[in-house]
């Protein structure tokens, strides 16, 4: 019996999923008292620092989990809980920390390598633990601006370190309570075991400090992510269906393409490899999605069988329903987290947001990226951008920000600036790339999804253009999205362009590259992979 410290944050389905997955019953903490009783107590890491802690001090199971700790009873934190056993962050300043350990928890310095930190790195273990007995150097699942810094973590409590254009502490241990930075519930089978080997642990260990390590120089590195794409829709039938576009037609015929089914695809995909899963439900500017039960299903069922990151995107915005209800856009996102999301993807209410910002001057403080970003923290929002290219004579004829192009206009114009569209492309607005994603990170997002209707479903690589435009205006993770069409293409975008990673649809729908044969050309031309 493992009892879950679930304070409705974010996606704790997960960690509830992978418990299960590893035969064990999960029971919730009802109260203070039970954080104290439990067994084994499990503290998820989802949402910001300073509403993890607020909402501790809410249910009165701050001075509860200190006395937990003290009495060393077994504890795994997960992500912001290892965050939690310091004195505070700077994400949330003023807000104190269960200050187990001293010192603050910082925000990356790194000026190289986009923040957050989102995708698969290693960790160096400095002393022995039951927990991370079986690890042999596989790439775990982190997703983090903040980290602990190895200055305030003595000998006694550090067990590993990661690079991330400096050495942070990934994980922390003392006798029964643990603590680590990545998600194991999220890192595929790696991670499964590391997870259930804390299940597995009988009985309380007594020992409390245990060997070091022989010291090393290793360093870890950070892999580059390939993310398969779920283009999802009802068609004609009313099936909810894996469909594919062609510059986002996805009609054949006058009949929704359908190239399989949802839950059955994720699965595949996350056994050949895939490092992230992206769900986008394409009909989402039309239909809400919290009366989307269907789609919510989907993830819920992904989620029991696929442990590695999930994102949705598809109608987050605020909704009024016919009986008029109200719904903020955190209502939407939080729904989406409970079934199961790790990350939101917001696309045409960006570029909305975007206008609005540019047009006042100022936030708003009430655009969807502003409020989920408070509350679950900027790693949780990516922005999905659908640009479409239009060209021009000379950068004077446009007021937006353009490149100047191999691959000419029409009638041979030479440079081109990227059109933001919403709806899934059906409308133009006056917004370009570049402003849409240095705004958003600005207003709080974490990732940009940089799609390409010129190049989606053409299978004739990536737009390596856009991308280096784009990838140059922000300091976050960029995904390549659209017009992958061999595993070439994957090596391309990685060695010509400084994204983080690159996603595909139709060449792993159609099973003409399976995702193990990108990551093997990857491997090939020495381009870090999972
Ligand atoms: O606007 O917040 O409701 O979100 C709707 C979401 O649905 C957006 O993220 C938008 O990108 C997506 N979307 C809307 N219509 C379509 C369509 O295809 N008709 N799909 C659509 C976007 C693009 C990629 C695709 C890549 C790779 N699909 O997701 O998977 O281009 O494809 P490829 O490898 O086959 O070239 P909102």
């Amino acid at each position: 019996m493992i009892t879950l410290l679930d304070y409705g944050a974010g996606n704790v389905r997960s960690v509830r999923n992978a418990i299960a997955r590893l035969g064990y019953t999960v029971r919730d903490v009802q109260g203070p008292q039970d954080i104290l009783t439990a067994e084994k107590l499990i503290f998820p890491g989802v949402g910001s620092f300073g509403s993890v802690m607020e909402r501790l001090q809410k249910d009165g199971l701050v001075e509860p989990l200190i006395e937990r700790i003290r009495l060393n009873k077994p504890f795994l934190g997960i992500c912001v809980a290892l965050q939690a056993l310091f004195e505070g962050s700077e994400e949330s300043p003023g807000v104190a920390g269960l200050a187990i350990l001293p010192g603050q928890v910082k925000r990356f310095t790194t000026r190289e390598l986009s923040v957050p930190q989102i995708g698969w790195n290693g960790i160096v273990r400095h002393k022995e633990s039951p927990i991370l007995k079986d690890y042999q150097g596989q790439k775990l699942y982190f997703v983090h601006s903040y980290r602990a810094s190895l200055a305030d973590v003595g000998p006694d409590w550090l067990l590993a370190t990661t690079d991330y254009g400096e050495s942070f502490v990934s994980g922390v241990e003392k006798g029964n309570v643990t603590a680590f930075q990545f998600h194991p519930e999220k890192s595929g089978e790696a991670g499964l075991g590391i997870l259930k080997n804390y299940l597995d642990l009988q009985g309380r260990e007594t020992i409390t400090v245990r060997p070091a390590l022989p010291v090393t120089t290793d360093k870890t590195h950070i892999a580059k992510r390939i993310i398969a794409c779920l283009d999802v829709r009802t068609n004609d039938q009313g099936d909810l269906v894996v469909t594919k576009g062609d510059q986002y037609d996805v009609r054949n015929e006058g009949e929704v393409r359908n190239l399989g089914k949802p839950v059955e695809l994720a699965r595949r995909y996350y056994e050949e490899g895939a490092d992230e899963i992206t769900f986008l439900n394409i009909t989402g500017f039309r239909d809400f999605p919290m009366q989307d039960q269907p789609m919510l299903e989907v993830l819920q069922r992904t989620s029991e069988n696929v442990f590695v990151p999930l994102t949705i995107g598809g109608g987050i915005r605020e909704f009024t329903d016919s009986n008029g209800k109200y719904y903020s856009p955190l209502d939407v996102a939080a729904e989406y987290f409970r079934s199961g999301a790790d990350k939101i993807s917001i696309g045409s209410d960006a570029v909305y947001a975007v206008e609005e910002y540019l047009k006042a001057g100022k936030r708003s403080g009430k655009s969807a990226i502003e409020q989920i970003s408070i509350v679950y923290g900027a790693q949780a929002v990516v922005i999905s951008v659908d640009p479409r290219r239009v060209y021009v004579q000379s950068p004077n004829d446009t007021i937006h920000n353009t490149i100047e192009t191999a691959t000419s206009g029409p009638q041979g114009e030479k440079y081109c600036w990227y059109q933001c569209t919403v709806k899934g492309g059906r409308e133009g607005r006056d917004i370009d790339a570049v402003q849409l994603a240095a705004t958003c990170e600005l207003l709080g997002a974490g990732e940009i999804l940089l799609n390409c209707i010129d190049k989606d479903g053409t299978n004739s690589g990536f737009d390596h253009e856009l991308i280096r435009q784009v990838r140059g205006a922000v300091s976050i993770p960029v995904i390549a999205s659209s017009g992958a069409g061999s595993a070439q293409h994957f090596v391309d975008v990685f060695q010509e362009t400084d994204v983080e990673a690159a996603l595909a649809a139709g060449i792993f729908h159609r099973q003409e590259v399976p995702v193990s044969e990108v990551k093997e050309a990857m491997r090939r031309n020495k381009i870090e992979t999972r």
